[in-house]
């Protein structure tokens, strides 16, 4: 199911490829500025995709979920009290909400179809998720409810896959969409009105999010599908100034700011599996948080409760 998962939301069947491990591309210049928050990310190193959460040092690595379902994509809410995420121990995927702490599960969506959490509102009291068709992976629109599961309503209502993944405080949603062919980046405000495309590019795009003072936007670029490249951009938020952070050749992707907007963590295939890793938000001082021959991903980065 994991797979499955990826395989719509990160395309993965391009992933699955593994590229060549290329040599580690660790800045040599320590940065020994401490890392504030905590990183939260899913791994199948316990037998089953579980949500844990660990210290941008790698310290205190816990297990949130303990189940033999699927438990993956956490989300920290604005405060970092909570973390949204997605689960099948119910017998389909839903949206779920539990404190930072791994405690008070609570099943925010009940429905026969696929739900997957996109992000809160900068407030806390709202939450964006995905919608999947019942029989199709690669076909999702976007949905919002407050933080309590209730007052359900649809904002997109597209063919292709629509997931958000960003909102910023002055009521802009970022998020992607394969509408029209291509995964793309979008912007619409909070009633879903006024879609439009931010970036037209000649490649995939997609996973899109604004740094915390909402001046800037982290993407992944899926360069290659035939080899599995795929890179992490910084842009500013009007989609000018686009630079590339990661290192070409290998998979880099699913990239998320630290609460200062003064890092990224992100997951990379460079060492032969999936692991995650921080960086400065220009690219420098990219490190490995996690070491482990299991698939470690899906990151998110909460301010420490
Ligand atoms: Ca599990
Ligand atoms: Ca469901
Ligand atoms: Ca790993």
């Amino acid at each position: 199911m994991k797979t499955t998962l990826l395989l719509s939301v990160l395309f993965l069947a391009m992933l699955m490829v593994c590229c060549s491990p290329a040599a580690n591309d660790d800045d040599p210049a320590p940065d020994e500025t401490p890392l504030d928050g905590l990183i939260a990310f899913y791994s199948d190193r316990d037998g089953n995709s579980e949500v844990y959460t660990v210290n941008p040092d790698g310290s205190d690595l816990r297990r949130l979920t303990n189940n033999p379902a699927d438990d993956s994509g956490p989300r920290f809410s604005p405060d970092g009290k909570r973390i949204a995420f997605s689960s099948t121990r119910d017998g389909n995927r839903e949206v779920y909400v539990m404190n930072s702490d791994g405690s008070n599960p609570v099943r925010l969506t009940n429905s026969p179809v696929d739900e997957l959490p996109g992000c809160w509102s900068a407030d806390g009291s709202k939450i964006l998720y995905s919608v999947f068709s019942a029989s199709n992976w690669s076909a999702s629109n976007i949905f919002m409810m407050n933080a309590d599961g209730t007052e359900k309503r649809q904002l997109t209502d597209s063919p292709g896959n629509n997931a958000a993944c960003s909102w910023r405080s002055n009521g802009t949603i970022l998020f992607y969409s394969s509408r029209d062919g291509l995964y793309q980046i979008y912007i619409m405000s909070e009633d879903g009105g006024n879609q439009q495309k931010l970036k037209v590019s000649a490649v995939n795009e997609a996973l899109p999010y604004y740094s915390p003072d909402g001046s800037k936007i982290v993407y992944t670029a899926i360069l290659e599908p035939q080899t599995s490249r795929t890179e992490i951009h910084v842009m500013n938020a009007d989609a000018t100034g686009d630079v590339t952070l990661s290192t070409p050749g290998h998979v880099n992707e699913d990239a998320y700011w630290s609460p200062d907007g003064e890092h990224i963590v992100f997951q990379t295939s460079r060492d032969g599996n999936y692991e995650v890793y921080t960086m400065k938000s220009d690219g420098t001082n990219q490190r490995r948080l996690t070491q482990n021959p299991a698939w470690d991903g899906w990151p998110g980065w909460g301010k420490k409760d």
